[in-house]
């Protein structure tokens, strides 16, 4: 583990908010245990080993019943503990890879059988190299074939430049923590406002209205500041909205997120029961589970 690496929070809270039956986290990882997943050689950080045991067990105690696991980049695209994450959770986790352009069908077919429906695009330049263009696309017509998604990270200074390729995938197309906003900017600024722009005109463009803890300048425990970007997503686009915790929380500098504070602000961007139905249950059911 890296020396100024935060681990999780070792006792997080029993949240207040009880999420609705079927609710899905639908933004978590796992990482290793390393000796028997090792890191992936090219990447930026090394994080404590987060579990599929204690991502399970964390479901439960939050009063959640399924998750959906994204690869991180601390794996690279060596999606083995993923898959093994995956084949452990009797159905109750669905899967995020990360691959290259060398893909097969053969192996593509494997992941989906393990429960992978998705491939993630990262731009964080603090997370990867460069890929280019191209290599996107061309693993975007390979995964489409299999009706799976895409999910994209990029921070806000970086979306102007992307929408021309986010308008060219063939498929539904999940932006991580709704773009990385600049919080103290406001709701109303030109930067957040592209986003919501391009929500409108991209019927298959969806949000995961995540992560506070990374956005918020205010912090914990209500991460106020966060909630008006939040919940004008979830107002405006109820059903292409998602909801994660994002554990075990990589890179975190400022602080370690008490993970039932997170649950605590569900209720205050998804603001009655329907509105959190189609939050927790009903949009990662439709993309996750049929
Ligand atoms: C997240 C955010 C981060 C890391 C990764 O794949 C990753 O390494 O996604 C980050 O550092 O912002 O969603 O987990």
């Amino acid at each position: 583990m890296d020396a100024d690496y935060l681990p999780f929070h070792p006792d997080p809270s029993k949240p207040g908010y009880v999420p609705p039956p079927g609710a899905v986290d639908a933004h978590c990882h796992v990482f290793g245990p390393a000796d028997q997943f090792p890191y992936a050689p090219e990447r930026k950080y090394t994080p404590c080993d987060a579990s599929k045991e204690k991502l399970f067990a964390l479901r439960d105690f939050l009063g959640f019943e399924r998750n959906v696991i994204v690869q991180a980049t601390c794996h690279g695209k060596d999606n083995r503990a993923l898959v093994d994450a995956l084949k452990a959770s009797n159905g109750l986790a669905r899967g995020v890879a990360s691959v290259g352009p060398g893909i097969t069908e053969a192996e593509l077919h494997d992941l989906h059988e393990a429960g992978v429906r998705g491939v993630r695009f990262n731009f964080v330049k603090r997370l990867v190299d460069a890929t280019p263009k191209e290599v996107f696309l061309g693993i975007s017509e390979k995964i489409a074939k299999f009706g799976w998604h895409i999910v994209v990270y990029f921070e806000a200074q970086d979306l102007e430049g992307l929408i021309p390729f986010l308008k060219q995938l063939p498929t539904i197309v999940v932006v991580d923590h709704m773009g990385r906003p600049d919080i103290a900017k406001g709701v109303d600024h030109p930067d957040f406002q592209r986003f919501v722009t391009l929500m409108e005109e991209m019927p298959t463009l969806w949000s995961k209205v995540s992560c506070p803890e990374r956005l918020s300048v205010e912090g914990p425990p209500l991460y106020s500041d966060v909630a008006p970007f939040a919940r004008l997503l979830v107002d405006r686009f109820t059903d292409r909205v998602l909801w994660g915790t994002d554990w075990p929380h990589p890179n975190m500098k400022s602080h370690m997120p008490d993970d039932g504070h997170l649950v605590d602000v569900i209720p205050r961007i998804a603001t009655d029961a329907a509105k959190q139905k189609a939050l927790l249950v009903d949009n990662p059911m439709r993309l996750y589970w049929s």
